[in-house]
């Protein structure tokens, strides 16, 4: 039987609590050490999500076009919008919420930062196109040691299928890595939670966790997920080669008042996975090319325009003093 976590869809709460019991935070610690994931109560005001939902959603309109912000797509059903932290006060302010620093303080240590901050709009598909997964993200070649990553997940849109689903228990028991459908057989499927719930809705999980995105998913879904671990741990290749966990890019107009620690989970002066005069590796797709030459082309035709108006013009001004 599957675990469906069904938040109501009007569940959502006018403001959050500022305040958060000792008990509270240690009942939250000890669900994510038990189960590797926790849903945390109301953490963000009806305006602060507000406009997260309005800053996100104008990445969402076109793709990312030279002097044009958009989405970036690199595959067919999600749509990336990058480094989210630039977009709105509201996603810095959850990034270090004290309720998630204090949750995070307790399982990871005091070493952590935040490595990625990004979201995507998931197209409807019936497509179990990513498939069950623990997060690969560290060297696993002389790695006796299953690292830790937490990832915070918030819900912009209301959840009603296509839900993250993972399996309790399962956290920091493998290695992370994808698993085979038949695989999955093996676990026990009244441990699998779909957590559907209301726009707002923010989870923490343990990434080597077993997990995926629901299927089917019916209508699109908006989601921003942040990565958290400590910096120090070796990169897999894959993703030192990607680029990655490059530093954030960050929006100095939401940097105020930060603390030491804030700083420090924000990278603040950490050059570690910095990498100078970073080229990503790829060829780009002949459509690129194609759009390029057109759009060269056009530039050149409004030159052109410009030129001619610009000689009528002088023509029609002699004319007139003659
Ligand atoms: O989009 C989802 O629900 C799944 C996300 C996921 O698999 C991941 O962040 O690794």
């Amino acid at each position: 039987m599957r675990n469906v976590k069904q938040i109501p869809l009007n569940s959502k709460s006018s403001s959050p609590s500022p305040f958060w019991r000792g008990e509270q935070v240690e009942g939250l610690v000890s669900e994510l050490e038990t189960e590797g994931i926790v849903v945390l109560p109301n953490i963000l005001s009806p305006d602060q999500l507000r406009a997260m939902q309005h800053a996100f959603a104008t990445r969402l309109g076109r793709m990312r076009w030279n002097n044009l912000e958009g989405y970036q797509k690199t595959e067919r059903y999600r749509h990336m919008v990058e480094d989210v932290l630039q977009l709105d006060q509201g996603f810095v302010d959850l990034a270090l919420h004290p309720l998630v620093k204090q949750i995070l303080t307790r399982y990871l240590g005091t070493n952590y930062e935040l490595t990625e901050a990004k979201g995507w709009k998931s197209l409807p598909t019936k497509r179990d196109f990513h498939g069950w997964h623990g997060d690969a993200w560290y060297d696993q070649t002389n790695a006796p040691e299953i690292q830790r990553e937490v990832k915070l997940a918030l819900y912009l849109t209301d959840v009603r299928t296509g839900a993250f689903n993972f399996i309790k228990g399962t956290h920091q028991k493998q290695h992370p890595r994808q698993l085979k459908k038949q695989e999955i057989e093996n676990y026990d499927a009244s441990r699998i939670v779909e957590l559907a719930g209301p726009a707002g809705t923010a989870f923490l999980f343990d990434t080597s966790g077993i997990h995926r995105q629901g299927v089917p998913m019916l209508e699109p879904r908006q989601a921003v997920f942040y990565n958290y671990h400590d910096p120090q741990v070796r990169l897999q290749q894959e993703d030192v080669d990607y680029y990655r966990y490059h530093p954030l890019l960050l929006n100095a107009a939401f940097l105020g008042g930060l603390s030491s620690e804030d700083q420090r989970i924000l990278g603040f002066g950490n050059k570690t996975n910095f990498q100078p005069a970073f080229e990503r590796q790829a060829s780009t797709p002949v459509g690129f090319h194609v759009l390029q030459s057109a759009f060269d082309a056009q530039l050149r035709l409004r030159q052109l325009r410009h030129r001619i108006a610009r000689g009528l013009r002088q023509t029609f001004h002699l004319s007139d003093k003659l």
